[in-house]
Order: C-alpha cells, then sequence, then structure tokens
C-alpha cells in the first residue's frame, strides 16, 4: 500500500476493515484478522521508527500473553520476556513482599516492554505482507449515510466496511463519535497526584516491582529489561519536568526508596523523562454504526494498575472476534454487542486501578500529616500481601488470570476458519 497522490486525485483503496492507530490495539485486531482471511489496512502517523521505540508499558497479564500465544504472535515475548509473580511494597519503613504469584494460584504476568512487543506485532503483519502505511495520518474519518465507510489520509482514500479506531485519546476517531458517546463528568476524572516518569538505565536488572508510600511521597520501580527501568516519583501538582535535574531525581528516590531496605539499583543514564498527570477518562460508548474505538481510544486509566495496553489488547481480541463472527457467518448481533461487553470490564478496572493508586499516596497537605497516615496504609498493605480474600483478589486482577480472550473457533483441522478474503485492493481514479 502507498500513500502517494497522483496528479488525479488521491489513490483508492478498498479492503473490509481498516484499522488507524499501530499501537498495540491496531497491531493485535490486524494480526488477528488476518490470520482469520479478514481483509485489513492499517494507517499509522508516526514513522515505523518512532513507533518501535515508544517505550511505555512492561506488564503483560497471563491472559493477554496467551491470547497472543494461540495466535502465534507471541514467540519472541515468551523466549526473552520474563514472568514475575512478586512484588514489594514500602512504607513506614518496612518492606512487604507481595508474593501475588502465589495468592493467584501460580498464575503471573509477564514483563516485556510495549515497543518491543509493538516492533514483533509489526514484523508479524510485515510477514503476512501487510506491513501498516507509516507517516500516513488518517485525517477524516465518514461512517454515516449510505456506501462504504471512508477514511481520509494524505494521498489516499480507504473505502471499507469498518473502521476501528486504535489512535489514542488525541487521534482523529474519537472525535468522529457523536457527542453523546463522550465520557460523563463522573467517568472524566483528574486525580491529585502527578508522576514524574523516568526511563533509565541501571547497574543490574529489578528483580521486581517495587512501590514505596513515603511521607515525601510515592516512589515506584518497573522493571523493563536487564538494563533498563521505569521509575515513577510523586511531584508536586503542576510541577515541570525542568525542574527534576538527575541529581534532585537521585535523592528524592535515595530518601524514598533506600531508607526502607530495598534492593534498588544504582541508576546510570536518565533516557527519557515526562510527567503523567493523573486522570481517567472513559467514553459512555465506544462505537457508532461502522466506527468501533479501542484501546486508549476509547479510554484512558492512571498506569497504577498497569492495564492500559492489556485492556487494549482484549478490547482487539473481543471486537476481532466479532468482526470474525460477522464474516464467517453473517451475523452482526456481536459487533452491536462490543460496547456493553467491553465496559463493564473498563469500569471495573478503572476502579480498581484508581483505588490502588489513592493506596499509595497518604493524604495531607504537609509530610507531618502524611506520616500519621503511614500507618493505615502499611495495615492495608499488609491485608493484601498476607495469604487471604484481599490479596488473592487483587492478585488475580493483576496478573489478568480472569477469563481468557475470545480465540476464535478453529476449524476441524486444526486451522482458523478462513473466509472470503478481500485483500486491499488498490485503484487510481
Ligand atoms: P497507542 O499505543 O497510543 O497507539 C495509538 C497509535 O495511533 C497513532 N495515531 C494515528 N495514526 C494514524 N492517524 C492518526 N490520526 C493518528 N493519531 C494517532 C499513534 O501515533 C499511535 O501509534 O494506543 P493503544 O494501541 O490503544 O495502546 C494503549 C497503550 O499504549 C497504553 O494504554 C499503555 O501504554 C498504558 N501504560 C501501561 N499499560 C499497561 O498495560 N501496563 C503498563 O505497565 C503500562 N505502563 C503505560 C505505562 C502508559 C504510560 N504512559 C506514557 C502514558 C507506563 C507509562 C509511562
Amino acid at each position: 500500500m502507498s500513500g502517494t497522490s497522483t496528479a488525479a486525485g488521491p489513490r483508492r483503496l478498498r479492503t473490509q476493515v481498516a484499522v488507524v492507530g499501530a499501537g498495540p490495539a491496531g497491531l493485535v485486531l490486524a494480526n488477528v484478522l488476518l490470520r482469520a482471511g479478514v481483509g485489513v489496512a492499517v494507517v499509522e502517523r508516526r514513522s515505523r521508527a518512532e513507533v518501535e521505540r515508544r517505550a511505555r508499558a512492561g506488564l503483560v497479564e497471563h491472559r493477554v500473553v496467551e491470547y497472543l500465544r494461540a495466535h502465534g504472535l507471541a514467540d519472541r515475548l515468551l523466549a526473552e520476556g520474563t514472568r514475575h509473580g512478586w512484588c514489594d511494597f514500602l512504607c513506614a519503613g518496612r518492606l512487604l513482599r507481595f508474593d501475588y504469584g502465589a495468592q493467584s494460584g501460580g498464575i503471573r504476568h509477564w514483563v516485556y516492554p510495549q515497543q518491543l512487543l509493538v516492533r514483533d506485532l509489526i514484523a508479524d503483519l510485515g510477514t503476512a505482507g501487510h506491513t501498516p502505511e507509516f507517516g500516513l495520518p488518517a485525517t477524516r474519518v465518514h461512517v454515516d449515510g449510505a456506501g462504504p465507510a471512508r477514511v481520509e489520509c494524505p494521498g489516499l482514500d480507504i473505502e471499507c466496511d469498518y473502521v476501528v479506531g486504535c489512535d489514542g485519546p488525541h487521534g482523529i476517531t474519537p472525535q468522529a463519535l457523536p457527542p453523546d458517546t463522550a465520557p460523563r463528568a463522573e467517568l472524566d476524572e483528574r486525580y491529585p497526584y502527578d508522576w514524574l516518569t523516568l526511563l533509565a538505565e541501571v547497574d543490574r536488572g529489578v528483580p521486581g516491582v517495587v512501590y514505596a508510600v513515603h511521607e515525601d511521597g510515592f516512589a515506584g520501580v518497573m522493571p523493563r529489561t536487564s538494563r533498563i527501568a521505569r521509575l515513577y516519583l510523586e511531584i508536586p501538582a503542576g510541577d515541570a519536568t525542568a525542574r527534576w535535574t538527575a541529581a534532585r531525581v537521585h535523592e528524592r528516590l535515595r530518601t524514598r526508596l533506600v531508607g526502607a531496605g530495598a534492593a534498588v539499583p544504582r541508576l546510570g543514564r536518565i533516557m527519557e523523562t515526562g510527567v503523567l498527570r493523573m486522570r481517567s477518562s472513559v467514553r459512555q460508548r465506544f462505537q457508532h454504526g461502522r466506527l468501533f474505538l479501542a484501546g486508549d481510544a476509547a479510554h484512558v486509566l492512571t498506569p497504577s494498575g498497569a492495564k492500559g495496553m492489556n485492556l487494549a489488547v482484549a478490547d482487539a481480541a473481543d471486537l476481532a472476534d466479532a468482526l470474525i463472527r460477522r464474516y464467517r457467518d453473517g451475523d452482526e448481533t456481536h459487533l452491536a454487542g462490543y460496547t456493553a461487553r467491553r465496559l463493564p470490564e473498563v469500569l471495573r478496572t478503572r476502579d480498581l486501578a484508581a483505588g490502588f493508586l489513592d493506596l499509595l499516596h497518604p493524604q495531607g497537605e504537609h509530610p507531618a500529616d502524611r506520616r500519621g497516615e503511614l500507618a493505615r496504609r502499611l495495615e492495608r498493605l499488609r491485608e493484601l500481601a498476607e495469604p487471604g480474600a484481599a490479596g488473592a483478589a487483587f492478585a488475580h486482577w493483576y496478573v489478568g488470570a480472569g477469563p481468557g480472550l475470545p480465540v476464535p473457533r478453529r476449524a476441524p483441522h486444526g486451522t482458523p476458519h478462513t473466509m472470503q478474503s478481500r485483500e486491499p485492493r488498490e485503484s487510481t481514479p
């Protein structure tokens, strides 16, 4: 597929499903649809190099890994990722080890950086002959009226049966939904916490996630690779990144982490710094006619539960199943029920992530007030870390031990059902 315009106007392409955005949601959806014989075209506004180095998530749920494995999309993740089953809580000078792998009955999640998963999924699409079109932003989406749906890009018009918006909250597709799908006020929440987020080289691998609940503010250390970790530091509301020099970051991390005795790695080069202003936002509906939203385009959560990427893949899995049923059986009821199936899980995840976020931040304007609250936080963290109902429930949620994601039915001979494939077809008017 090429996005070059001609003197005669934009080139046209006809396919079954147009996917806007090559993040985890769009790439999983495209791979699964193609494997089932559904025609797909993916457009992505960033370059391939940019997409493949966009470091964000790192914890991949058990059910997501199983889903990717079932589709032959997890080979490198399984070979190079690591399974994780515990984290440390630091609070009031105490270290509590939470063995959530044991509390979930032996199920663990995986550490594998998002940009590596994205790289693998792009390579898988390439092997199938469907490399996304990079550097090509969708500029308009038409889903109303008779005739095929359309995605407009500079120099290219895609005609399709369905458009799936996987372009994040600031993409073009959320804007194409009517106002009554926008998040209600109570589902569009700004939490009173700002985190500095850093990607840094470390002198040794981080063996498990560390959550430090400290009167000076929250700090977190997340494993990524043997030489790289993601770090979070709560900072005063509205504080700018520029005020956080490497020296100040090191000093704050030492105060919040080392004091409680956790084995914290020595930081080397800081590769990336940003500020996350904690918020969550969930749309009322994730669909309108022939347009469906998946992942961050439909809902943004705080990173406290490490669920954004996992939900994005879960949305993609649900939509892939519904679209495959539509093309295989001509049955549109599953597509119609997409929001009704996905919204409850998204809302539950939002609430659990927000509750966990609150737990990590003792309230109070001054360190002395927050110090007074640490004993209560320690009690609640202990409830989680010690074997019991609260810990088991959290553990199951955290590792993604719930019901598996829908894997399309297989034909009797063991290969996925295929349906009449309509490969992208290009024409120049
Ligand atoms: P993405 O990954 O943002 O991909 C959207 C893609 O759409 C493209 N795009 C367009 N393409 C064409 N035309 C247009 N008009 C377009 N507009 C945008 C963009 O360039 C982009 O490539 O969305 P997706 O696929 O929904 O995936 C969501 C996840 O990326 C996100 O939820 C997670 O990264 C959240 N998150 C975490 N999730 C986890 O499950 N586990 C974690 O441990 C975790 N840690 C994190 C995180 C997010 C973070 N940040 C930076 C917000 C840690 C951090 C620091």
